[in-house]
């Protein structure tokens, strides 16, 4: 039993809060230095009580447990333009010092059967407390913009139907989730087609300096 849950949230609050600022901060360095920065936008939230006793129910999950295995109590996400950018961001994680990856699951891949698509990222994270060093486990969402919006789309409904979807909303959602995944194809083609010119200008660049 829980008995005081603003305590109990404390140092997942102080996690997510911790990392938005140090992952945007990566984002920073890359717009400072003028570099193709990986990392679009960072969000993130402590799992509401309500969620977690309904996820608890529905997986098994004992609440004397929910440190260990409940990965997602603190959560954040991090948008990217391209798939490109996600695997730069996840290679920026596994370097980090200050926190440790338990477990990487690949949705990209290998999507999940409802459409879903996304890079998670299950770590541990230290948090100082008055009372000491505590770690807590953080899971990081890692997906482009159009990932994003085909599954914050398919939540909300999800949230409605409560998973059972009327069967052309199902074949919807599943059109919706291709043309999600052309998207982000057609934009990866496209960003190896600015990165030539950019090759090409600088290059032309060059020449013209020299003569
Ligand atoms: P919320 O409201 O986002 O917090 P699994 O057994 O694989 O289904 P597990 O072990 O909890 O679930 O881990 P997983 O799948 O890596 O992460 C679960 C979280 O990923 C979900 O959290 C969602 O945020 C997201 N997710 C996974 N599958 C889907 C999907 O089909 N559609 C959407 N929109 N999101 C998905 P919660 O707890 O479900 O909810």
């Amino acid at each position: 039993m829980i008995e005081n849950w603003d305590e109990f949230f404390a140092p997942y609050q102080q996690a997510v809060d911790e990392l938005k600022v140090k992952l945007k901060g990566i984002r920073k360095q890359f717009r400072q230095e003028s570099l193709h920065t990986p990392i679009e936008f960072v969000t993130g939230r402590v799992k509401p009580k309500d969620s977690i006793l309904a996820k608890a129910r529905l997986r098994n999950i004992s609440i004397d447990r929910l440190e260990t295995d409940m990965q997602d109590i603190a959560g954040l996400r991090i948008m990217c333009q391209f798939v490109d950018d996600i695997h730069e961001v996840v290679r920026l994680l596994r370097n980090r010092h200050d926190i440790h990856i338990i477990e990487e699951r690949d949705y990209i891949t290998n999507n999940k059967e409802s459409g879903y698509r996304s890079y998670h990222v299950v770590l541990e994270y230290p948090v100082q407390l008055i009372a000491g060093e505590k770690k807590i486990l953080v899971e990081i969402q890692i997906r482009t913009l159009s990932m994003n919006f085909w599954a914050t789309i398919e939540h909300s409904l999800n949230y409605k139907y409560q998973g059972e979807f009327p069967e052309d909303i199902n074949v919807r959602l599943q059109r919706a989730a291709e043309a999600a995944f052309q998207l982000d194809e057609e934009m990866s083609q496209i960003r190896v087609e600015i990165q030539e010119a950019q090759r090409l200008f600088s290059h032309n660049k060059g020449y013209q300096e020299e003569n």
